[in-house]
């Protein structure tokens, strides 16, 4: 049979189950890859998991979200991940080497492997032919201790990219584009795998801008062949003898197919609060702003600075706009120096922030109250930014450069401006800031500091739930409203008691108060619940605070397995018109819930105030059961000595 490039890849990594759409596989990771955020939990887990030494052929732990040390969670944080990154074997990247998805394309990352890493835009991967996919961090663990990550095989999408794109149109626009037209939903499910005359049109970091956005599709991932574009990044990178070519067969078989024309397209721009609220910008010209910021993991390579550079070149960013520049890498960086371009970049007046993932996350940078901020970068959900009631754009760096001169929604286009960006033969190669681990790491303490706290232990599922409704919700909801990021929280990521008082504090500050007096609860949620980023602390702080199962219309895919990774039951309801009968403080109660998952009975719910029965779903592979039965992976994994 004539095969695509994913099933060629994922066929080399089976370990167990088929490659049916919809039927649960097991495949081996190569390379792992985490960042301080989600980075501190991973590794308490692989401590738990008692294992000396990581099983991987590559992992590496980044610094780059929890960069802004207003007090000492955040450093000694980054001093607990150093030593056990020297203790087990891992690279480290130290702080201002860059963000961990460009870091990985540059210096790691090798075609035709897997990599699995605790951040969701792990898929940049992709943009070099890898299977490059976004976990929770006990997933993360359980693949750096050699065990296998588990996925649902998804369909595979032939991503046709015909004829080259326009001027001032960029790689962001294509990525844009299919968001437009398949939503934050489309993906769920699915592997995009890009081909056709385009591809050879595309750089390699341009390449993994589209992969690395297709996360915000809900895809499982999205992967380029590698061909002699591939070969020439690696060169440049002086990894040739990594290169090797991957491609999919002629007339392969793929399970549905999209075209698109990238001629016709046009500059884009994604409006508040969703990735996929995308129009022309020509729709919204003149539209005043306050704020461009310039980087993040989707647009903060050397091409794509180099060309904001060339747009600012001899101008002045608009008296009412405040531009931020955020390098992706220490080399991206190195590289603008060396150009002239930072020179440019700060004579138009930008403010140049360190090589992290800074306003992306809300690590500073908050826009002013209501602010308009046009950004680079894959995320504009309600309150990312620090500030509530902002408006968040995506675009890419033309149509952000363009905004910055003229505090207002600017076409490119309307610059009348050419600008041509020779690829580099060769990248500055520095890897003075990634620290080799020691052959041997048994002499090596951890630190740990007063902010990180123990895992908490968690119980068995028991047999029947009583429990209230302390929140229903509505469609689309990401892990930023159920566990916010920004300056203030992120810094208590190893600290589940401390952060578990913020979950859901966008919609509802008085949940967690809610959760306590309830002692524990559920949840009920529309259609694609959990979408957006892989922090398992989605799962893991409001387990913590005692809920005990999710009931949705549907589920994003890193969440639904965080929330089984945490014992929680993740339902959907059988009839969705039941989500209107429910309302909040309703309590549900399920019977003989242990008995009815372990033996594939119906599960109902019932709700006695109202004389409800409500039927309900549970997409759950046998191994799952267990784990939801054990009370989580962590439980599952001790008990059965299976990784
Ligand atoms: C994000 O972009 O939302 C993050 C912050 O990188 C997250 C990880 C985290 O919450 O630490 C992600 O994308 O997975
Ligand atoms: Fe960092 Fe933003 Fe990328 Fe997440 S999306 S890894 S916060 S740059």
């Amino acid at each position: 049979m004539k095969k695509s490039l994913v099933y060629k890849i994922l066929e080399k990594h089976l370990i167990s189950g088929v490659l049916i759409p919809g039927n649960e596989i097991a495949i081996k990771i190569d390379q792992t890859l985490t960042q301080d955020a989600t980075g501190t939990m991973a590794y308490l887990q692989f401590e738990s998991i008692g294992i000396d030494r990581v099983k991987t052929e590559l992992s590496v732990s980044y610094i780059d979200h929890n960069t802004l040390q207003v007090g000492f969670e955040n450093a000694d944080d980054h001093r607990y991940l150093q030593s056990v990154a020297a203790k087990f074997g891992v690279y480290f990247s130290r702080p201002g080497n860059g963000i961990c998805h460009q870091v990985h394309l540059e210096r790691f990352g090798v075609p035709g492997k897997t990599l699995l890493g605790s951040d969701s835009h792990t898929p940049t991967g992709g943009g070099i032919g890898m299977i490059a996919i976004g976990a929770g961090g006990l997933d993360v663990a359980v693949a750096m201790g050699g065990g296998p990550f588990y996925l649902v095989t998804p369909r595979i999408v032939k991503t046709m990219l015909a004829g080259k794109l326009p001027p001032m149109v960029s790689a962001k626009d294509i990525i844009l584009e299919l968001l437009r037209r398949l939503s934050v939903k489309g993906g769920v499910g699915k592997i995009f795998e890009y081909c056709g005359e385009g591809v050879q049109t595309l750089t390699v970091p341009e390449r993994a801008t589209i992969t690395n956005m297709g996360a915000e599709l809900g895809a499982t991932t999205s992967i380029f062949p590698s061909d002699k574009v591939t070969k020439q990044f690696l060169k440049a990178q002086n990894r040739v003898q990594q290169w090797k070519k991957f491609q999919a067969d002629p007339d392969a078989a793929y399970d549905e197919e999209i075209i698109i024309d990238l001629n016709e397209l046009e500059p884009l721009i994604a409006r508040p609060h969703q990735p996929d609220n995308v129009c022309k910008v020509k729709e919204i010209a003149g539209l005043k702003i306050n704020q461009v910021n310039i980087g993040s993991c989707t647009n903060s390579s050397y091409m794509d600075l180099e060309r904001v550079a060339a747009i600012l070149r001899g101008k002045t960013i608009h008296p009412e706009v405040s531009c931020t520049i955020s390098p992706g890498s220490k080399q991206v960086f190195e590289m603008i120096a060396k150009s002239g371009a930072l020179k440019d970049l700060i004579a138009a007046g930008c403010r140049i922030l360190e090589s992290a993932c800074g306003p992306c996350i809300g690590m500073g940078m908050a826009p002013s109250s209501a602010g308009i901020s046009i950004r680079t970068f894959n995320r504009n959900f309600e309150g990312r930014s620090g500030t509530r009631d902002a408006g968040l754009y995506l675009a890419s760096p033309e149509v952000a450069a363009a905004c910055a001169l003229k505090g207002v929604v600017t076409d490119p286009r309307s610059l009348n401006e050419t600008i041509e960006i020779p690829t580099p033969k060769r990248f500055i190669l520095n890897d003075n800031m990634i620290v080799t681990p020691p052959e041997d790491g048994n002499k090596i303490d951890i630190i740990r500091g007063p902010n990180i706290k123990p895992l908490p232990e968690f119980r068995p599922l028991p047999n029947k739930i009583e429990a209230k409704v302390i929140l229903k919700t509505k469609d689309n909801i990401t892990t930023d409203h159920i566990m916010p990021a920004g300056a203030k929280i992120l810094p208590l990521r190893s600290n589940i008691p401390a952060i578990s008082q913020h979950v859901f504090e966008v919609i509802d500050v008085t949940f967690p108060l809610r959760m306590k007096e309830a002692g524990g609860g559920v949840v009920i949620g529309g259609e694609n619940y959990g979408q957006g980023s892989s922090r398992e602390h989605a799962a893991l702080a409001p387990k913590y605070l005692g809920l005990t199962a999710v009931i949705t219309k549907s589920f994003a895919r890193i969440h639904f397995a965080n929330l089984i990774n945490f014992g929680i039951l993740p339902l959907t309801f059988t009839n969705p018109e039941d989500y209107n009968k429910i309302e909040q403080e309703d309590l549900f109660i399920i019977e003989n819930v242990r008995d009815i998952l372990q033996n594939k009975k119906q599960l109902i719910a019932r709700i006695p105030a109202k004389n409800l029965e409500i039927p309900l779903v549970y997409k759950l592979s046998d191994r799952q059961v267990k784990i939801i039965l054990a009370g989580g992976l962590l439980n599952y994994t001790r008990e059965s000595s299976q990784l």
